[in-house]
C-alpha cells in the first residue's frame, strides 16, 4: 500500500470529489467526502485485495470458513483507515480541509446485520484472521433489514426498519458469476442404479439465486485483505411480464424469495417466523458450501476425501448447523460417496461453537417444518439419529437410558445443538466457566460420550477498533509510556504495570478518562437534553435487554438511592450518572417493561431538585456498534451482573476493562477470568456463585417471598411498582412486579439485592481516592491484552483449525 503525505491525501480527496461528484471541494456535503474518502481506501485496498486472493490460489493453504448468521461489523471507514494505515493522515487531511473527521466517519451508516454479543464476536475474528495473516473467511447473509432502529416513544421502545441499503454501501462488491442456485422443498425419489447404488432425483423444488456481495476485510498494515461474504437471495429467472395469469402468481412468489434474506431476526417466537428463519439457515449453508466445494475442485484438484486438510468450517452457534446434512448431501448425492466415507469427511471439516446454555435459546425445528421445506435433508438428519442412537445402544451401555435426552430427534424436534454436536470433530465453549458448564450440566452426557471433542476458547475483542480507534487518547498515552509494540503484541500492555504508582502518569489517564467523559456528556446533552455531571461516576450498561443480564437489579438500586436520598437530602454520596443503552426483541414484553421503567425512573430522578442532581439516569436510544465506541471509552464502572451461570462469556465486559473502567460483576463468563488477572481489589464482585445458583434450582429452597418480606428495601421498591410512584397507581408496572413474585425470581434478583448494593457502596468508597482508583483502572488496562481477539484466534488456530499463517 502506498505511503501518503498529507498534501497527497488532500489532492486526492478534492480530486475523488470532482471526478464522482462534480463537485469542487468548496461545494462539497459531508456525505460527498464520506464517499470520496471511501473510493481512495477501495483503490489501495484493492490491489491488496487480488494479491491476497491470487496467494490463497497459489499456495493452497487450508481456509477456515466462519460460518455465521450475524456479522455486527459496524463502521468500516475508519477501521479500513487505520489498518491500511492511512487513519492519521487522513484525519489531518480532513482538518486541513476544513472537516471534523468524526462528523465524516458518523456519515456512515452501521450495518445492523447482527443482534449482539454473538455478531459483534464474528466480527472481531475476522479483524483478527486478518491481522494475524489467517486464511480465514466469513460467510453470512446481506439482509436488506438489518437490526431495527430503537426510539423511545412516551418511553417506551418502539422498532422502526433499518434499510441500511437506502444509500449505496462503498465497500460490497457484488459477483454476479458467482452466484449459486439453492433448491427447496419438492419431493425426493430413490432410483436404483445399474450397480446397485441408489440415486437421490429432486422434483418440483422451489429455486432461489444466492447472489454473493462480497466485503474486504483488511488485516492491520500486513497486506492481508480477506473476504466476507454476504449472500442476497434473488429469483432464478426475472417476471414474464407479458404472461398475465401468471404475473402476480410470480410477483408473489419473487416476494417470497426475496425475504429470505430480507431481515435479521431478533427473535423467533412466531411459527411463520421459523419457518422463514429456517430458510435463512438452510440458504445460508447451501450456498456457502457450495462455494466452498467448488473453489476446493477448482484449486486443490483432489478427491473431496482430502476436503478436511483444507477446509475447516467454524458454525457460529447452531444456527448454521444444518450444513452437517448439507454437506453429506452433497457428499453422497452429487458426488457418489457411501455414507461411511462421506460422515468421515463431514464430521472432520465442522467445529461448533456454542454461545448460550439458556433453555429457551437452543434451537429445536418441528419436524414437519424440515420434512416439507427440506425433505433431502430430513432423511439425512434421520439416519445421523438412528447411527447415533444405535452407537450409543451397542457401544455404550452405560448410557442406554439417555437415549431420550440425547437422540437429535425427540419428541417430533430436531434438537440442533445434538445434532451440531455429533456432527462435528470440536465443540467450544466461550470462556472457561461456560465450558465447565456445559462439561458437567448442560452436556453432560455428551462430554462422556465424546471427552476428547470439548474445549474451551475464551472470546476476545479487537483491541484494534476497540482501543486504538474508539479511544486514541488513551491509545497514544500508552505507546508514549511503553511504545508501539503492544499494538502488535497487546499481551505487552502488562509493561503498564510498572506504573501503578506513577502519579504523574495517573493523572494523565484520569485527564484522559475526563475528556472522554465530557466528549460523552456533550453527546448525552445533544440527544437527550440531559444534563449530566462529568465529574460524577460513569456507571454504565450496554447490552441486549434480558431478564438474566439483570437491567431489572441495576435500576432497583438506582430507585434504592433515590429512596435514601429523598429519606435524607443530605446523604453524602459519591455523584453517580447511571447510563443505559438497550434493544429488547420487539416481542419480549418484560424487557420492553423493564426499558419503560427505566425511562420512567430516568425521568422522575433527572427532574426533582430535591436530590440536587446527586444521580442522573441516560437511557440512550438505539445502542449499536458506533455508540459503543462513544461511551465505552468513558466509563468508570462496568456493569456485568449476570445472574451467575447464564452469562455465556460476555465481550462488553473486556471492552470496558480495556479502557479501564472498574467492573462491578458477578462470578459470571469471562468476569471470572478477568477476576483472576486483575486480583480482588481491581474488581468489585458480588452475588450467588454459579453453583449457589444451580442449588438452588435442584433443591427448590429459594424463596421470592420469604427476601421481599424480610428486607424493608425491596419491599418499598416493589410496592412502589404499583402505588403510583412511577405512574398511575396499580397499572404502569403492577406486571414487573407479579412476575417476580409469582415466577419465584428465577434471576434472583432479590436475592442478589443486598450484596450488590452493599458492593455499590464499596464503589461510592473507592471512587473518593482518585488516585487509588486511577491506580487500578491502569490494571485492568494493563491486563486486557488477554482478551485481545488476536489471543482467541491464536487458540481456534493451533486448537482446532489447525491452520497456518500466511506470511
Ligand atoms: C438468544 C435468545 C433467543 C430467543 C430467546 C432468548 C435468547 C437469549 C439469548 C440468546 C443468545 C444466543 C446466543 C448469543 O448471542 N450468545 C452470546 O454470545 C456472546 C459471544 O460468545 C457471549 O459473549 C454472550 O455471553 C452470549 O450471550
Amino acid at each position: 500500500m502506498t505511503k501518503w503525505t498529507v498534501d497527497e491525501f488532500i489532492q486526492a480527496i478534492s480530486s475523488k470529489t470532482e471526478e464522482t461528484q462534480g463537485k469542487t471541494i468548496e461545494n462539497v456535503s459531508l456525505n460527498d467526502v464520506y464517499y470520496a474518502v471511501s473510493a481512495i481506501v477501495n483503490e489501495e485496498i484493492n490491489s491488496s485485495w487480488t494479491t491476497t486472493n491470487e496467494k490463497y490460489q497459489k499456495k493452497k493453504p487450508k481456509q477456515v470458513y466462519y460460518l455465521s448468521m450475524e456479522f455486527l461489523i459496524g463502521g468500516l471507514l475508519e477501521s479500513n483507515l487505520l489498518n491500511s494505515g492511512m487513519w492519521k493522515v487522513c484525519n489531518e487531511a480532513l482538518e486541513k480541509l476544513g472537516f471534523d473527521p468524526v462528523e465524516i466517519y458518523r456519515q456512515e451508516r452501521d450495518p445492523g446485520l447482527g443482534n449482539g454479543g454473538l455478531g459483534r464476536l464474528a466480527a472481531c475474528f475476522l479483524d483478527s484472521m486478518a491481522s494475524l495473516q489467517y486464511p480465514g473467511h466469513g460467510y453470512g447473509i446481506r439482509y436488506r433489514y438489518g437490526m431495527f432502529e430503537q426510539r423511545f416513544i412516551n418511553g417506551y421502545q418502539t422498532e422502526l426498519p433499518d434499510y441500511w441499503l437506502k444509500n449505496p454501501y462503498p465497500w460490497e462488491r457484488r459477483i454476479d458469476d458467482e452466484s449459486v442456485q439453492i433448491e427447496f422443498g419438492g419431493t425426493v425419489h430413490m432410483l436404483k442404479r445399474n450397480d446397485g447404488s441408489l440415486e437421490c432425483k429432486y422434483e418440483n423444488t422451489d429455486k432461489v439465486l444466492a447472489v454473493p456481495y462480497d466485503v474486504p476485510v483488511v488485516g492491520y498494515q500486513n497486506q492481508v485483505v480477506n473476504t466476507l461474504r454476504l449472500w442476497s437471495a434473488e429469483p432464478v429467472s426475472s417476471i414474464d411480464e407479458e404472461n398475465t395469469d401468471e404475473y402476480y402468481h410470480q410477483l408473489d412468489h419473487n416476494r417470497s424469495i426475496e425475504q429470505i434474506s430480507g431481515i435479521l431476526y431478533p427473535d423467533d417466537s412466531s411459527e411463520e417466523g421459523k419457518r422463514l428463519r429456517v430458510k435463512q439457515q438452510y440458504f445460508l449453508v447451501a450456498a456457502s458450501l457450495k462455494k466452498i466445494v467448488n473453489e476446493y475442485k477448482l484449486n486443490v484438484r483432489q478427491s473431496l476425501i482430502h476436503l478436511p486438510k483444507k477446509v475447516v468450517i467454524q458454525i457460529n452457534d447452531t444456527h448454521p448447523s444444518l450444513a452437517i446434512p448439507e454437506l453429506m448431501r452433497m457428499l453422497m448425492d452429487d458426488e457418489g460417496f457411501g455414507w461411511d466415507v462421506a460422515w468421515n469427511i463431514t464430521t472432520n471439516v465442522f467445529a461448533y461453537t456454542n454461545h448460550t446454555i439458556l433453555s429457551e435459546a437452543l434451537e429445536k425445528w418441528p419436524i414437519d417444518m424440515i420434512k416439507s421445506l427440506l425433505p433431502r435433508l430430513y432423511m439425512i438428519i434421520d439416519e445421523i439419529n438412528e447411527r447415533f442412537c444405535q452407537g450409543i445402544w451397542f457401544d455404550h451401555h452405560d448410557l442406554r437410558d439417555k437415549i431420550p435426552e440425547m437422540a437429535i430427534i425427540a419428541d417430533n424436534q430436531i434438537h440442533m445443538a445434538r445434532l451440531a454436536i455429533v456432527g462435528s470433530f470440536s465443540v467450544n465453549g466461550v470462556a472457561k466457566l461456560h465450558t465447565e458448564i456445559i462439561k458437567t450440566q448442560e452436556m453432560k452426557d455428551f462430554y462422556k460420550l465424546y471427552p476428547k471433542r470439548f474445549n474451551n476458547k475464551t472470546n476476545g475483542i479487537t483491541h484494534r477498533r476497540w482501543l486504538l480507534m474508539a479511544n486514541p487518547r488513551l491509545s497514544d498515552l500508552i505507546t508514549e509510556t511503553i511504545g508501539p509494540s503492544w499494538i502488535k503484541h497487546p499481551r505487552e500492555l502488562t509493561h503498564l504495570l510498572r506504573y501503578t504508582k506513577d502519579r504523574p502518569l495517573l493523572e494523565k489517564l484520569g485527564q484522559i478518562k475526563q475528556q472522554n467523559k465530557q466528549d460523552l456528556a456533550q453527546h448525552i446533552h445533544k440527544t437527550t437534553g440531559i444534563v449530566v455531571d462529568d465529574q460524577s461516576i460513569f456507571d454504565v450498561q450496554i447490552k441486549r435487554l434480558h431478564e438474566y443480564k439483570r437491567q431489572l437489579l441495576n435500576i432497583f438500586h438506582v430507585i434504592y438511592l433515590y429512596n435514601e436520598l429523598k429519606e435524607n437530602p443530605q446523604l453524602e454520596i459519591t455523584p453517580r450518572t447511571f447510563i443505559f443503552g438497550a434493544k429488547a426483541a420487539p416481542s419480549y414484553y418484560f424487557a420492553k417493561e423493564v426499558i419503560k421503567l427505566i425511562n420512567t425512573v430516568a425521568s422522575i430522578v433527572n427532574n426533582d431538585p430535591s436530590i440536587k442532581g446527586k444521580i442522573k439516569v441516560v437511557f440512550l436510544e438505539n445502542y449499536n456498534v458506533s455508540l459503543a465506541e462513544k461511551i465505552i471509552p468513558a466509563a468508570d464502572l462496568s456493569e456485568q451482573i449476570s445472574t451467575a451461570g447464564k452469562e455465556a462469556s460476555g465481550t462488553g465486559n473486556m471492552k470496558m476493562m480495556m479502557n479501564g473502567a472498574l467492573t462491578i460483576g458477578t462470578l459470571d463468563g469471562a468476569n471470572v477470568e478477568i477476576k483472576n488477572l486483575v486480583g480482588n481489589p481491581n474488581i468489585f464482585i458480588f452475588g450467588l456463585r454459579s453453583q449457589d445458583v444451580y442449588n438452588y434450582y435442584q433443591n427448590g429452597e429459594y424463596s421470592a417471598n420469604g427476601v421481599y418480606e424480610n428486607d424493608e428495601r425491596i419491599s418499598q421498591i416493589l410496592h412502589q411498582l404499583r402505588d403510583g410512584t412511577f405512574g398511575q397507581q396499580d397499572i404502569e408496572f403492577k406486571d414487573i412486579y407479579y412476575h417476580i413474585l409469582s415466577t419465584n425470581d428465577p434471576y434472583f434478583i432479590l436475592e442478589d439485592f443486598d450484596s450488590y448494593v452493599e458492593t455499590q457502596q464499596l464503589v461510592d468508597q473507592a471512587y473518593r481516592n482518585n488516585n487509588k482508583w486511577l491506580s487500578k483502572s491502569l490494571v485492568n488496562i494493563a491486563h486486557s491484552g488477554k482478551f485481545s481477539s488476536d489471543r482467541t484466534i491464536q487458540e481456534y488456530a493451533t486448537g482446532i483449525w489447525r491452520i497456518k499463517k500466511q506470511t
